[in-house]
């Protein structure tokens, strides 16, 4: 499995339209949506997948340059239920079918059904004329590994043995199938993801690979948010690990925004409904800077009116010098549940 910050043939995400996740009839939403389309097709193409009731809406709102393909989903996080690609030797790609219960099934999963969402790999991969590895039996989500490139890839506990997943297997069976699908050699295991994170702590929303040898882990100082024990326990961890290469990590600290609280006039917007997590006003949610996507010759960032705004577009543009940082307000996708890493999908080149 390459970097994400290696060369890519493309993007996919899905256009969010249930209306017991996303406010108003997810209308606000789709604004935000279209602007990371919008922002990523600068730099690579992208395709939307969109449900047929919404298809004319979204092509008519979506700038020319984003393909628009008819596919019926569950709800729009392709990071999760999408293909994980990965790319032979002789430059033949092929897409990972990820078995997919919404981040826990009938356990403590976001929602039911989720069938539609487990077909989207497959869909994506024939789109692609790839290949594709169809992992029954085994439930993983794009979100909740990152990858170097050269054999090391990093996860949670919190979710990779979270009972609603894979309880049947041992934690070296679960290495086995990452080392078999992604041909990874070391595996860097966090316990912990973001406070309060809905997926049971995907790796993308606390670290992210700038480069081989190179994190960013979201950060706090302050030392009475749950955040920061989790924050200081992920940094002991990597500062001691070794990668594939048996390279030492540097950690750059990326500092959180002040807690995001659900406003009632959000909370309000949502068609709750028994089965659907629900958004409470008041509740916390996960909001992390690391939840970036990394494209060709850019970083899509997620902003959240906060004052650590700045200091996070300056740090991702220390980062990153030869790309270019797109900030976008996010807050419309943090209150769907995830960020801009979790709504879209990389197609490495064949070739890189
Ligand atoms: O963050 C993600 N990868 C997805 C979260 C989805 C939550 C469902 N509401």
């Amino acid at each position: 499995m390459p970097g994400e910050f290696e060369p890519h043939d493309g993007c996919y995400l899905i256009w969010p339209e249930r209306s017991d996740n996303w406010r108003n009839g997810a209308k606000p939403a789709q604004r935000v949506f279209a602007q990371v389309a919008a922002a990523i097709a600068r730099f690579e193409p992208v395709t939307m997948l969109v449900s047929a009731a919404q298809y004319a809406h979204a092509r008519d709102v979506l700038p020319p340059i984003v393909r628009v393909v008819e596919c019926t989903t569950n709800d729009s996080w392709v990071r999760d239920c999408g293909p994980t690609f990965v790319v032979d030797a002789g430059g033949n790609r092929r897409g990972v079918d990820w078995e997919f219960n919404a981040w826990g099934g009938l356990v403590d999963g976001a929602y039911f059904p989720w069938d539609a969402d487990d077909a989207v790999a497959c869909k994506v991969c024939e789109l692609e004329g790839a290949d594709r590895y169809r992992t029954d039996g085994f439930v993983l989500e794009g979100g909740s590994i990152h990858v170097d490139g050269q054999g090391t890839l990093i996860t949670t506990e919190e979710c990779l043995l979270s009972p609603g997943r894979n309880p049947q297997l041992s934690r070296a069976d679960i290495e086995q199938h990452l080392r078999d699908y992604l041909a990874v050699e070391t595996i860097i295991w966090l316990r912990r993801g973001i406070y309060l994170d809905e997926t049971n702590g995907h790796v993308d929303n606390i670290v992210n690979y700038v480069r081989p040898g190179e994190v960013v882990l979201a950060w706090t100082d302050d030392t009475d948010d749950p955040q920061y024990e989790i924050s200081a326990e992920c940094l002991q961890i990597l500062q001691s690990a070794r990668d594939a290469r048996g390279r030492q990590l540097t950690v750059h600290k990326l500092h959180v925004p002040a807690p995001v609280l659900i406003t009632e006039e959000e909370s309000r917007g949502v068609d709750a409904v028994a089965g659907t997590l629900p958004r409470r006003p008041g509740d916390r949610m996960a909001a992390s800077y690391v939840n970036y996507y990394t494209a060709n010759g850019a970083v899509v960032m997620p902003t959240f009116d906060d004052p650590h705004d700045a200091g996070a577009v300056d740090l991702l543009a220390r980062l990153y010098p030869d790309r270019a940082i797109v900030p976008i307000s996010a807050r419309e996708i943090l209150l769907g549940g995830g960020n801009i890493h979790c709504i879209t999908q990389q197609v490495p080149s064949a070739c890189s």
